[in-house]
């Protein structure tokens, strides 16, 4: 499912949002350009199984989009929103004021300024209006966060997410155990 979306979203032609079915996070980014970093998100999603949908909307270039975007999620029954964005990166903090859901912002990685940019445009916000900052380039992690606010209201994905959580410190330990012998 991964793949079909990206190749949609790459795919010229597509201008409607990639939905799959009934989706709960939804991953936006301000330009196609963002989608190498923003495929990691999409990758962690579906790997435990939480719906989602995934497109391009930008804050300068498409703002009317951005704004019927942000203002539909909550009805759509969009649970959580991640947002990816580069250099002067607006986009989460303005749909973030512009939706009640939590907004989760992954500053992309620049060629100018390395993503600092992008994560002090992301980061900075004014008091009253959150928007949960990963490190630069870390979609992963703005997925596991979606997915465990999602797991909030869902006794089967919270295991699925103690089991991850598990399997991670397994692995480390086996790697100080191999390491120590
Ligand atoms: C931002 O500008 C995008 O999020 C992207 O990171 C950056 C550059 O966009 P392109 O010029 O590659 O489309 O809006």
């Amino acid at each position: 499912k991964v793949k079909r979306c990206l190749d949609m979203l790459l795919s010229p032609e597509t201008t409607e949002h990639v939905v799959a079915t009934a989706p709960l996070v939804g991953i936006i980014m301000g330009s196609d350009s963002d989608l190498p970093v923003m495929k990691d998100a999409a990758e962690i999603l579906e790997s435990f199984g939480v719906s989602f949908e995934l497109t391009v909307v930008s804050a300068h270039r498409t703002p009317e989009r951005m704004y019927s975007y942000a203002q539909s999620a909550k009805d759509r029954g969009i649970k959580t929103i991640i947002a990816g964005a580069g250099g002067a990166a607006h986009l989460p903090g303005m749909v973030a004021s512009l939706t009640p859901l939590p907004v989760i912002g992954v500053p992309v990685k620049t060629s100018s300024l390395s993503g600092m940019d992008s994560l002090l445009s992301i980061v900075q916000m004014p008091k009253g209006v959150p928007v949960a900052t990963v490190a630069i380039g870390n979609a992963s992690n703005a997925a596991l966060l979606a997915i465990k606010i999602v797991a909030i209201g869902d006794a089967d994905l919270l295991q699925k997410v103690a089991k991850y959580q598990e399997e991670m410190k397994d692995g480390v330990l086996t790697k100080a155990e191999e390491l120590e012998s």
